[in-house]
């Protein structure tokens, strides 16, 4: 946690090695507290040798003590204190004489005019001493790079010094995988993921470090030298612009968030439907909506307004994800209550919302889990309900997350501060890249975005990510986890149907479903990835067990997710169109994947599966280490099974479900709401505290469609989101399908 000092600028001060760079290219810009932009490498707080702000404030000596010395803080220090120097930070004055000032000017205080040496600019320096400048700076940067990859740990020291990541967002050693996302482990999960299974050749990865280095290092050189050999003028121009193109483009947007064209609501189809007429489905159908009702009751008791509840702490849960956005449960149950027609429920949900829900946080926040709970569940709640409190709440977030895109590629970074509109990725993603399931997820809700605030810009955002994809190599036809958004190019060579590829093949299938079928490129990257994901990727167990294996530079690691689950829906959903003599083989895959996943909760105690299970070692189907046999409520199976039904009706479905529905009841119903289960494999209780979001956005709405007839959100007519939020099908005209006057 920061330690907040009131009177201290929050303005986070980077690492020395991204400082030349930021401040060079102009683009990317800290703020005063007052509001006043200042390129990354300028202090907001004026030094106390300059006037600071505050004598009072017991915050650091002088960015420029004796004169001289600038401290770097990292991430965790900031706020913290010893003697006289930051906990963590680290002298550059001597180093770097152009951020130091005799006068207790250096560049800063020129360009802030608080200085007032007189050729206190770059413009000063002679040639030569430009010369060793440079050299020197280059020296410096070279060890800073160097102990930051050759120190051992150095995975640490990456995402703790250079990455600068706030402890907010860095995974608790104990804690489960982030609520949610495919785009996998926002917690530890998903660093954990990275080291274990990478068999890998350590000679390449080596080559590629020093690439990578190598390539850091031209860079900064090329930028600390761009900068040096800028007028202070310039400088200042520069600067300049930016503020004003930050201004002009806050103004359109605000312009186009004060006039949402006006459009006319369909009435939804199969938003409601009547009762099954067989009674022992009605019977089945009537828990599942006590079930929602206990953990509804149980969140608006205990976790109002909060993000998540703890059931058994009885207590609001936060998750770093959505910063510090509050309200997740409501957002995400809003369409559940919608169709289970539990209407009080929802119109004190659409109260909160309308008097609550804030986006002007200040703190970061992931952009697909923003996208696809706060999007989703806004888009969803207004075509379900016409009410536009949701339209409109839904286009000012949208707008929010824009700055994400601002990358040299237009592939957005995972992580945005949706205040200053900095973006970053995160830290242990190779290389500083950003997830193939996270900017792989945003289609659908950018282009229903557009559709409804009449702005092209979302669409324009999220087509452009097609073409960078379109124009990329795949090694063998597949698509890697990671890319780097700044110079386009992959980083690991990795590959998942599970945590952190997923939702981006869901997202492209039901691109071309939502298009009307209308987008023939989603469908052909669709099914061309999925044939290449069918032969490098999905194999058979000894017994006849299909998985999908995860792929790592031509090896496989045969381990399947709990996420991975999702795909036999996916498959099946996919198979009328597939290419000629392919969808009752689709239809079969779907199949095999549902029942391997069955297999995977069958095999365990409480009768709910493991976050992760292995086909290996002379097991099939089970989790063997330890940190992969957490439950955590997720919806993945019971969403193939839905699926599955509808597209089958094969009673076994309906049958796996009431299974999954018992079990819920048996091991993860308390007093206080649902909690997930630490080890599934354990006979006591093993509970984990958290009651997530999603668990009412789709574990429950996917059981209780299994158990309603077909015509409640017929599948030609609604796209599930990959939060099970729904969005209706767009004709060819862009309009959504005609809705009936149910
Ligand atoms: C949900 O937030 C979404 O389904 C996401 O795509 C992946 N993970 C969780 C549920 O497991």
């Amino acid at each position: 946690m920061h330690t907040k000092n009131p009177k201290r600028p929050q303005n986070r001060l980077q690492p020395a090695v991204c400082r030349a760079c930021l401040f060079a290219k102009g683009a990317a810009q800290g703020r005063r507290p007052g509001g006043e932009l200042l390129p990354l490498g300028i202090p907001a707080a004026q030094p106390r040798g300059l006037g600071g702000p505050d004598v009072q404030d017991p915050a650091p000596q002088p960015l420029t003590p004796g004169g001289g010395e600038v401290w770097l803080l990292s991430g965790a220090a900031q706020g913290h204190w010893t003697a006289g120097r930051p906990a963590g930070a680290m002298p550059v004055g001597g180093l770097l004489p152009l951020f130091s000032s005799p006068g207790g000017g250096g560049l800063g205080g020129g360009l802030g005019g608080g200085g007032g040496r007189k050729g206190s600019g770059p413009a000063a320096f002679r040639l030569t001493e430009k010369f060793v400048l440079l050299l020197v700076f280059s020296a410096f940067i070279t060890l800073c790079f160097g102990a930051i990859f050759f120190l051992p740990d150095s995975s640490k020291l990456l995402s703790g010094v250079l990455f600068h990541s706030s402890p907010a967002l860095q995974p608790p050693a104990d804690h489960k995988p982030g609520p949610g996302a495919r785009a996998e482990d926002a917690a530890d999960g998903r660093a954990r993921h990275r080291e274990e299974g990478a068999p890998g050749d350590p000679a390449a990865a080596l080559e590629d470090n020093l690439a990578s280095i190598r390539e850091n290092h031209e860079r900064a050189l090329r930028e600390a030298k761009e900068t040096l050999q800028k007028l202070p003028e310039e400088i200042q121009r520069d600067i300049l612009l930016e503020k004003e193109k930050v201004a002009r483009d806050q103004l359109r947007d605000r312009a186009v968030f004060r006039g949402l064209p006006r459009v006319d609501f369909l009435p939804p189809i199969g938003a409601i439907s009547r009762e099954p007429a067989d009674p022992s489905i009605r019977e089945k159908r009537e828990k599942i909506k006590e079930m929602m009702k206990h953990a509804w009751n149980n969140y608006k008791r205990y976790a109002w307004g909060l993000n998540e509840l703890k059931p058994i702490s009885k207590e609001g849960h936060s998750s770093s994800l959505f910063g510090s956005i509050k309200g997740a449960t409501i957002v995400d149950a809003l369409d559940t209550l919608f169709i289970m027609q539990m209407k009080d429920e929802f119109e004190e949900a659409k109260e909160w919302v309308k008097q609550n829900l804030d986006f002007n946080v200040k703190a970061e926040v992931s952009v697909f889990e923003v996208n696809i709970r706060f999007v989703g569940g806004l888009l969803s709640a207004y075509y379900l309900s016409g009410e536009e409190i949701f339209r409109k709440k839904a286009v000012e977030l949208g707008l929010k997350l824009l700055p994400a895109f601002h990358t040299p590629t237009g592939i957005p970074w995972a992580l945005l501060n949706m205040k200053s509109g900095i973006g970053r990725n995160w830290p242990w993603a190779s290389g500083g890249s950003s997830i193939l399931a996270e900017f792989g997820t945003l289609h659908l809700e950018f282009i229903h975005l557009s559709h409804l605030s009449g702005n092209p810009v979302f669409a324009e955002k999220v087509t452009n990510i097609r073409t960078v994809l379109n124009n990329l190599e795949k090694p063998q036809g597949l698509y890697p986890n990671y890319l780097n958004p700044s110079s386009g190019q992959w980083g690991q060579y990795h590959v998942s149907v599970g945590g952190l590829g997923d939702s981006f093949y869901e997202y492209l299938l039901k691109s071309w479903l939502m298009s009307g079928k209308k987008d023939l490129e989603a469908k052909k990257m669709y099914f061309e990835a999925v044939q290449a994901i069918e032969t490098h990727m999905i194999r058979k167990s000894n017994t006849g067990l299909t998985y999908i294996a995860e792929w790592k530079g031509g090896l496989l690691e045969h381990k399947m997710g709990h996420l991975t689950c999702f795909a036999g829906g996916m498959f099946a959903l996919g198979a009328d169109d597939a290419p000629p003599g392919m969808t009752q083989h689709y239809l079969q895959l779907g199949a095999e994947i549902a029942r391997t996943c069955h297999e995977s909760y069958n095999r365990t105690f409480v009768k709910l599966g493991p976050e992760a299970f292995r086909f290996d070692g002379g097991v099939e189907a089970i989790a063997t280490r330890q940190n992969e046999k957490y439950y955590i409520l997720r919806p993945e199976v019971v969403e193939t099974y839905m699926y599955m039904w509808r597209l089958t009706h094969d009673p076994k479905y309906r049958r796996w479900a009431w299974e999954a529905v018992e079990a819920l009841e048996n091991h993860c119903r308390v007093n206080g709401g649902y909690s997930g289960l630490r080890d599934v494999y354990l006979s006591r209780e093993s509970y984990d505290d958290v009651q997530q979001s999603f668990f009412l956005a789709e574990t429950l709405k996917y059981l209780y469609l299994i158990f309603s007839d077909d015509d409640l959100l017929p599948l030609e007519h609604w796209i599930f989101n990959t939060e099970a939020h729904l969005l209706p099908v767009l004709c060819s005209d862009g309009k959504e399908s005609e809705g009936n006057e149910q």
